[in-house]
């Protein structure tokens, strides 16, 4: 059996770093593991709160965490103030707004869009290739084609505001993406249902400015998104590269597997990025739940925070990091 124990034992991430994250998780071990599986929802940056009141009107009408967590991000992807998902998302350099999304069930089963244009609601494209495919994921030209076949319709994605915004970008062209920056803002979401069943999705217009064609970690199980429905869950936000560079969300749901806390997963795939790769001018935050409902929150830099949702309470948390 895999436990906290073994997770020690093996040395997969015994770091002053975690020692001290293990003291400051909320109650210890024993309380949290006896926590009732109250529904629960939680979500990346600010426009957490909406996508959460959203997915809480999922979850507490007996709703499944997947219809939580696809509903949820919707109200982001919609809202063409967020300049970072969706509708209203900034565009590549050459002005086109792609998309990227996946979403995960309890069940271990997987949908995702990536380079999609045009289609205002691209998670629940991912949802459909999940349900109606034999695929896991489609890209481009096919994705699009597939979702006008499941009856969505094409629109204008790139707004009035995000197209100045680019024609500003234009005068420079210099690409750097800024941390905690509205550029670098997915929304991801992870939902826990009455059952106690775990889902997550992830949607976002990536990194604005990027290259025509780049694809970041949002669309990719395993870096932007990992379910495992008998251990946890978790998403990431942020410079997609790093993520990919590391599966980073599989590598928190994993040591989560092994044994570690929400919290001192995401720590450990922080302090993977960091002794790996270039850290220091590029933000990444996780963000993860256990089985039991305990979350974890880490970044490479302050300022991330997530929205957090349990018995009706919808309240932002920052995250704690790596750089203080
Ligand atoms: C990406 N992770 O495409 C996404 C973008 C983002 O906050 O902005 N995340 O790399």
């Amino acid at each position: 059996m895999n436990t906290r124990r073994t997770f020690l034992k093996n040395g997969v991430a015994v770091t002053a770093g975690l020692a001290m994250s293990t003291m400051s998780c909320s109650g210890n071990r024993k309380e949290q593991k006896k926590r009732s599986k109250k529904p629960k929802v939680i979500s990346t940056w600010n426009h957490g709160i909406p996508a959460n009141e959203a997915a809480w009107e999922i979850l507490s009408n007996q709703g499944t965490a997947l219809d939580a967590a696809e509903k949820g991000v919707m109200v982001v992807e919609a809202d063409p103030k967020s300049t970072s998902v969706g509708y209203g998302g900034l565009p590549d350099r050459d002005g086109n707004v792609t998309l990227d999304a996946c979403i995960m069930d309890h069940l271990g089963n997987a949908g995702s869009v990536s380079f999609l244009q045009s289609i205002k609601h691209p998670i629940s494209v991912a949802r459909k290739v999940m349900e109606e495919t034999p695929h896991v994921m489609l890209v481009g030209d096919g994705a699009l084609e597939f979702a006008l076949s499941q009856g969505f319709q094409k629109e204008e994605l790139l707004t009035e505001e995000s197209k100045k915004q680019w024609e500003k970008w234009k005068v420079e062209s210099e690409y750097m993406p800024a941390i905690n920056s509205e550029n670098h803002d997915t929304i991801g979401m992870i939902c826990q249902d009455q059952d106690g069943n775990l889902s997550g999705s992830c949607t976002t217009s990536g990194a604005a400015y990027k290259m025509y064609g780049r694809v970041g970690d949002s669309p990719i199980i395993g870096a932007g998104l990992y379910v495992d429905n008998d251990h946890g869950a978790a998403v990431a936000t942020g410079m997609g590269e790093l993520m990919l560079k590391t599966l980073g969300s599989f590598l928190v749901v994993e040591l989560i597997r092994q044994g570690a806390s929400a919290q001192e997963a995401c720590e450990a795939a922080i302090q993977r990025i960091v002794d790996k790769l270039d850290y220091k001018s590029f933000q990444v935050g996780y963000l993860a739940m256990d089985k039991a409902g305990n979350t974890g929150a880490y970044a490479i830099h302050p300022g991330f925070n997530y929205a957090e949702m349990i018995d009706g309470n919808n309240q932002l948390i920052d995250s704690r990091s790596f750089i203080k």
